[in-house]
């Protein structure tokens, strides 16, 4: 068995017997009750948006008491920015959070020792190519009070990125509490593709919470009072949209869904109960050269995909998106309203491949399991390195290069570089003892975040461009990433 399955199991038991209100089975609640939430789209004031991180009671499903929730603007997930390609945008991101958290705080993680505060947030455009200053360092945390304004260029194709904090040590409990939203950049080439827009585009951000039957939160705890983290989180729900088991009301025609898994840890694997094809058109940084049909995919934390699901012909039909066996929410078909539907495109935005003779250094960075004297797992890292050692990735500003994670421990991580994008190449068993196996599907476009499979060297190849200064890479399983799983890197200007 696993050692940080083992661990996780033998944590949950200890969990579930000090728990107040007993978990709540899923179960037991009406399905497809609530319909989805449209999720709110910020307005700048004088050209610059304003969103406030405060305490919220929220209902996550019919039938359950109100959750408390930590929010943007009293809204999880938080209010969707739309920016245009080109156009800076300004975001003040204030702290009004409430003074203690209400999450388990281990002391032991680096960067949350005890002369921290307990509550600390700072915000990062996951995916957005950002200046260092506003990107959102773990370190630059600021508390109760304080706000910090950062500045975004987008100069960046169009794609779907997200937001959420990245406190150092205490991210994890932050983004389960709900600090998280989704950022949008346009511009005029995809307007000119005529892909569904409004209420035919769909943005569904997908995440797993424990919850109790009073409604309430469960972020479970190591049997160690002093050491209450643990290796990885499962929820009980699966959440569209800040709601349980939400339906949709569609017409029968396409609708472009565009979906986040903004999960602390739970890969999906997403199909259709009518077993009908997605018609892939983008991936986590934008618009594939041509769609691509699927039956289903994978979407690890951290990563989007951007699919057409078309509903013609299906009036009356009521249409679940699974995972596997779970049920995550239904679209029901009705009658139609006689409007024009648009053709899919056949041709989206080139994605010009990067060679691989371009690359000028290619490195091999491990990621590793820490075991303690009782072959437990007590932390993954980045190449072996903690955080606090000395920078060894530095790139040089505008030159590509290739790096090849060698994943040694016995679980999936989906590794995360701030400010580029980049292409996933191929994969290979380690020590090479097998073909190397070509991207899926769904990373056949622009990524910033990529499946490190178990016992696979998996090569990426970005050009570092941007702004030169300190970025992060990182594990994208929040547990992970808040004990070790990150590093600093640099891209160093020539
Ligand atoms: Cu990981």
């Amino acid at each position: 068995m696993r050692t940080s399955r083992r661990l996780f199991l033998q944590s949950a038991a200890a969990f579930a017997a000090s728990a107040g209100s007993p978990s709540l089975d899923p179960n037991s609640l009406p399905r497809f009750v609530d319909p989805l939430p449209r999720l709110p789209v910020a307005k700048p004031n004088a050209g610059k948006y304003r969103l406030v991180m405060r305490e919220a009671e929220l209902r996550l499903h019919r039938d359950l008491p109100p959750t408390r929730l930590w929010t943007f603007d009293g809204c999880f997930p938080g209010p969707t920015l739309e920016v245009r390609s080109g156009q800076a945008a300004l975001v003040e991101w204030v702290n009004q959070l409430p003074e203690r958290h209400f999450l388990p705080i281990d002391r032991t993680l680096h960067g949350a020792e005890a002369d921290k505060p307990e509550v600390r947030t700072v915000v990062h455009v996951h995916g957005a190519k950002t200046p260092p200053e506003s990107d959102g360092y773990p370190e630059d945390w600021y508390t109760r009070g304080k706000s910090a304004t950062y500045r975004y260029p987008n100069r960046q194709e169009p794609a779907m990125l997200w937001y959420h904090d990245h406190a150092m040590g205490i991210n994890r409990l932050n983004i389960y509490a709900g600090l998280l939203g989704l950022y949008l950049v346009r511009d005029g080439v995809e307007d000119g593709l005529g892909l569904l827009r409004g209420r035919y585009e769909v943005p569904l951000v997908i995440c797993d919470r424990l919850l109790r039957k009073d409604g309430s939160l469960e972020y479970p705890v190591s049997g160690r009072p002093d050491a209450p983290w643990v290796p990885e989180v499962f929820g009980n729900a699966l959440l569209v949209n800040g709601k349980l088991f939400p339906y949709l009301e569609v017409e029968p025609r396409p609708y472009r869904l565009r979906l986040l898994n903004a999960s602390n840890g739970r890969f999906y694997h997403l199909s259709l109960s009518n077993g009908r094809e997605f018609h892939l058109i983008g991936t986590d940084q934008g618009l594939l050269p041509a769609p691509l049909r699927i039956p289903s995919f994978v979407l690890a934390p951290g990563e989007r995909a951007d699919v057409i699901v078309d509903f013609q012909g299906r009036s009356g039909e009521r249409v679940e998106l699974r995972s596997d066996a779970f049920e995550l929410m239904q679209f029901r078909v009705g009658r139609a309203t006689g409007g024009r539907v648009p053709p899919v495109p056949t041709v989206l935005r080139p994605v010009p491949r990067i060679p691989e003779a371009a690359a000028v250094r290619t490195r091999v960075l491990t990621l590793n399991e820490d075991m303690n004297g009782a072959g437990e797992s007590m932390r993954m890292l980045l190449n072996g390195a903690h955080w606090d050692m000395p920078v060894t990735e530095k790139p040089l500003l505008d030159t590509v290069e290739i790096w090849s994670i060698a994943n040694l421990t016995e679980d999936s991580h989906p590794i995360h570089l701030h400010l580029v994008r980049f292409q996933v190449l191929d994969r290979r068993p380690l020590l090479y003892r097998g073909p190397p196996q070509p991207p899926e599907p769904t990373e056949s476009g622009w990524k910033d975040t990529v499946r490190a499979h178990a016992g696979m060297v998996t090569r990426i190849i970005a050009r570092f461009e941007g702004y030169p200064g300190r970025y992060v890479w990182h594990c994208h399983v929040l547990e992970h990433e808040d004990n070790e799983m990150m590093r600093p890197y640099e891209v160093v200007a020539v």
